[in-house]
């Protein structure tokens, strides 16, 4: 059985309004169970209970970032992974200045992200232009860097995954390009990295976040192979159906890395 269906951990989800529903879906199905709570009279308790939590940026707020610090504390205090989405990190000032306070105050287990998003928080905006989904030039490095300079975990994904601490690296090349038709793909992901660290023994996080996002890369292999002739909304059914039915093993045995 797989081991998040095994231990149903609690994962605090404190998210964009955007993919509540779908993160949650896709946590259900997965095996987890799923919380979102966003009031700071409450984040503390619920951080400090769950097994893992999920900071996700997406439709920020000051009252939200600040929550997000008291949460991501508790969840320090408490010894549990905290993973960070920054989405949108470098759209706007406001995006990339909440990730840094919140990286300043919270030590953050791993960082989920796309390249711009994880160029954007070492100030590198621009330089990953272009070479999004190439392991060559500056995607590997940047995610070296972001994990050096945040002693973490970067996970940057695109059509190729990158996973590293800063020395150790995965490359998944797994998933499909109809994830990036489905709004909340990305989101989802953090969610499901966040599960996985929740029910790892955390010797080996680039290889528990690493497994993370093979899973979900051939989940949504197999969702489009159901589904090619269809479309886009039934990718997204199937592919939370596919997150749900999969074996750990069937995920082992179609990774692919990348080099
Ligand atoms: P973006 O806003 O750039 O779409 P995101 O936050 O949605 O970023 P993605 O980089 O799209 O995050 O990653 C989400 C999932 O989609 C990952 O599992 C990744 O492997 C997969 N993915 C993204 N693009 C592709 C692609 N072109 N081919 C295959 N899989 C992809
Ligand atoms: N706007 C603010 S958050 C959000 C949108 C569309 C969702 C982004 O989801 P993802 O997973 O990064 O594609
Ligand atoms: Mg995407
Ligand atoms: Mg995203």
């Amino acid at each position: 059985m797989n081991k998040v269906k095994e231990i149903n951990p609690l994962v605090h989800c404190m998210t964009n309004m955007v993919v509540t529903t779908f993160t949650a879906n896709g946590l259900l199905a997965l095996g987890a169970s799923p919380v979102m709570a966003y009031a700071k009279e409450e984040v503390e308790d619920m951080a400090g209970a769950a097994g893992a939590l999920l900071l996700n940026i997406g439709t920020p707020s000051v009252e939200l970032a600040h929550a997000m610090i008291l949460a991501g504390k508790a969840a320090n205090k408490a010894g549990k992974p905290v993973i960070l989405d920054p989405v949108g990190a470098g759209a706007t000032p406001f995006r990339t200045q909440i990730c840094h306070q919140i990286l300043e105050e919270v030590d953050v287990t791993i960082i989920r992200g796309n390249a711009g998003e994880a160029a954007a928080l070492l100030g590198l905006e621009g330089t990953v232009k272009g070479v999004d989904g190439s392991l060559e030039g500056d995607k590997l490095e940047v995610a070296k860097q972001l994990a050096n300079t945040y002693q973490c975990i970067a996970v940057v994904t695109g059509d190729i995954d990158v996973i590293t601490d800063g020395s150790n690296v995965q490359t998944i090349a797994n998933g499909h390009e109809w994830l990036t038709k489905i709004v909340g793909a990305g989101c989802l992901l953090g969610g499901v990295v966040a599960a996985f660290a929740a029910v790892s023994d955390r010797k080996d996080d680039v290889e528990t976040a690493a497994s993370a996002v093979s899973y979900y890369g051939v989940a949504a292999e197999k969702a489009f192979q159901e589904t090619k002739k269809e479309g886009f909304g039934s990718f997204a059914q199937s592919f939370i159906n596919q997150l749900g039915m999969m074996t750990e093993d069937e995920a082992r045995s179609m990774r692919r890395e990348a080099r």
